[in-house]
C-alpha cells in the first residue's frame, strides 16, 4: 500500500530540515572553459560579494548556510585574513564552511605538488596545507577538502610508486595537524588535468591514503570524477560501510568534468546516492558534508545556484520518501518487481507540491527561483559590478 499524503509529507519535512548543501565560492565568479571565458557582469569580483550572493542564496532557499573557501583566491593573505572573513559571516549571515586549498594553480606544481619528486616543492605544497588547517581552526571550519591534481602526461616519465610514497608522507603530517574536530577529506578524479596517469584517481586510492593518513581522513566523492557507467551509488554504500565517506561534491556530467547543474543529466542517479544516505543511520548521515562543485560559464550565476539547492532538495525529497522497511522485506524475498517498483515508485511522485509546503512552513519564498527573479538582486549586483567585470573580460588573456 502506498504512503498516505500526511505520512508522506511528514517524511519530506522531516528530510528537508535536514538538510543542508555547501555553495561553492566560486561558482559565483568568473571562470571560463579551456577554451574561453564569457565574463558575466554580476559575477562576484571580491570575496564581499561572494559572501552577499551566497548569502542571497540562503535567503531563498534556506538550505545553504555555509559557503566554500578558496583559500588562494578568497584568503590570499593566509590567516591574516581571517578577522575580515570572520566580519562578514556575520554581515551576510553565512558561515565559513571547507577549506579548499590550492595545489594547482602555481607554475611550480607543474609536475606535482604533494607528489612532484622535488622535497622542496613538496614541502610548499606541504606549508600551504598547513596554513590551510590553520585557517580552518580559526574560522571554526570542520573540512579541509583535498583535490590533488597531481599526475603525468607521458607513460614512463614519473614513477607512479614512489609519488604514493611522497602522497602518503604529506597527506600524513597534514592529518597530524588537524585540531579537534577538523577533519581532512580526500578527493578523485580519474584523468584532468594529468591526461596519463592521476596521483589520487579513484576512490580505492583515495580511501587508502585516507586511511593512511589517520582517521580524520574521509573520502569526497565529487559526482562528476567517474568514469562513464560507474555505479557511483555503489560507491557510496562501500565508503559507508566503512565509515570513511566525508563528503560529496555534487555536479552533474554527461561526458566527463562538466561541471554541469546537478540531476540536470541523470536526476535518477542522484535519487540513488540519496537513497543509500537516508539508508544509514542519522549518526552516519549528520558526518557527511553535502557541497556542490560547479562553475557555471553560460548560466546565470545566482540562477544556477538556486537552481542547484532546489533540485538537491526536491531529489532527496523523492528518496525520503521510499519506503526503506517494506523494501527491506522485498529484498530480503527476491520480489523484484515489487522492490523495483517501491523504489522508482518515489522517484515517479512528484515532491513539488510538499517542497512548496516546507518552504511556507519554514518562513522560505514557496518558488526561490521566482523570488530571486523578483528580488531584482541580479540587476542590481550586474549594476553594481558590471563595469569591473568588463575591466576583467577585456584583461583576460
Ligand atoms: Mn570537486
Amino acid at each position: 500500500m502506498a504512503m498516505s499524503t500526511a505520512a508522506q509529507q511528514e517524511q519530506v519535512f522531516a528530510a528537508l530540515d535536514g538538510f543542508r548543501i555547501e555553495v561553492p565560492s566560486w561558482g559565483f565568479a568568473n571562470t571560463g572553459t579551456r577554451f574561453g571565458k564569457f565574463v558575466q557582469g554580476g559575477a562576484a569580483t571580491t570575496i564581499e560579494e561572494k559572501f552577499a550572493d551566497a548569502g542571497q542564496v540562503n535567503l531563498l532557499t534556506g538550505a545553504s548556510p555555509t559557503i566554500a573557501l578558496h583559500v588562494l583566491w578568497d584568503l590570499p593573505g593566509g590567516k591574516a585574513d581571517v578577522p575580515a572573513i570572520q566580519k562578514l559571516e556575520k554581515q551576510f549571515g553565512v558561515k565559513s564552511g571547507s577549506i579548499n586549498p590550492n595545489l594547482f594553480q602555481d607554475a611550480e606544481y607543474k609536475y606535482g605538488s604533494i607528489a612532484n619528486p622535488s622535497a622542496e616543492i613538496r614541502g610548499n605544497a606541504l606549508a600551504h596545507l598547513l596554513d590551510s588547517v590553520e585557517i580552518g581552526k580559526e574560522l571554526g571550519s570542520t573540512d579541509v577538502s583535498l583535490w590533488i591534481a597531481d599526475g603525468s602526461n607521458y607513460p614512463g616519465t614519473q614513477s607512479v610508486r614512489r609519488r604514493i610514497e611522497w602522497m602518503q608522507e604529506v597527506l600524513k603530517s597534514t592529518h597530524d595537524a588537524l585540531g579537534e574536530g577538523q577533519r581532512m577529506l580526500v578527493e578523485y578524479k580519474p584523468f584532468e588535468p594529468a591526461f596519463y596517469h592521476t596521483d589520487i584517481a579513484d576512490w580505492g586510492m583515495a580511501l587508502e591514503l585516507a586511511r593512511n593518513a589517520g582517521p580524520k581522513a574521509k573520502v569526497l566523492v565529487d559526482t562528476g570524477h567517474h568514469y562513464q557507467g560507474t555505479n557511483i551509488e555503489q560507491i557510496v554504500a562501500w565508503l559507508l560501510h566503512l565509515n570513511a565517506l566525508g563528503g560529496f561534491h555534487f555536479n552533474d556530467r554527461k561526458y566527463a568534468d562538466d561541471d554541469l547543474t546537478l540531476g540536470s543529466i541523470d536526476p535518477y542517479q542522484v535519487f540513488r546516492i540519496f537513497h543509500e544516505i537516508l539508508s544509514a543511520s542519522a549518526a552516519e548521515r549528520a558526518s557527511i558534508a553535502f557541497m556542490i562543485d560547479q562553475s557555471h560559464n553560460l548560466k546565470g550565476k545566482l540562477e544556477a545556484m538556486v537552481q542547484t539547492v532546489v533540485t538537491a532538495q526536491e531529489l532527496y525529497a523523492k528518496a525520503a520518501l521510499v519506503d526503506r522497511a517494506k523494501l527491506a522485506g522485498l529484498q530480503q524475498e527476491c520480489k523484484l518487481v515489487e522492490a523495483e517498483e517501491t523504489f522508482r515508485g518515489a522517484f515517479w511522485t512528484d515532491v513539488r507540491p510538499m517542497v512548496k509546503e516546507w518552504r511556507i512552513a519554514r518562513g522560505l519564498p514557496a518558488e526561490p527561483l521566482q523570488e530571486l527573479a523578483k528580488s531584482g538582486y541580479v540587476e542590481k549586483i550586474t549594476e553594481e559590478r558590471g563595469s569591473k567585470n568588463a575591466k576583467s573580460a577585456s584583461s583576460y588573456a
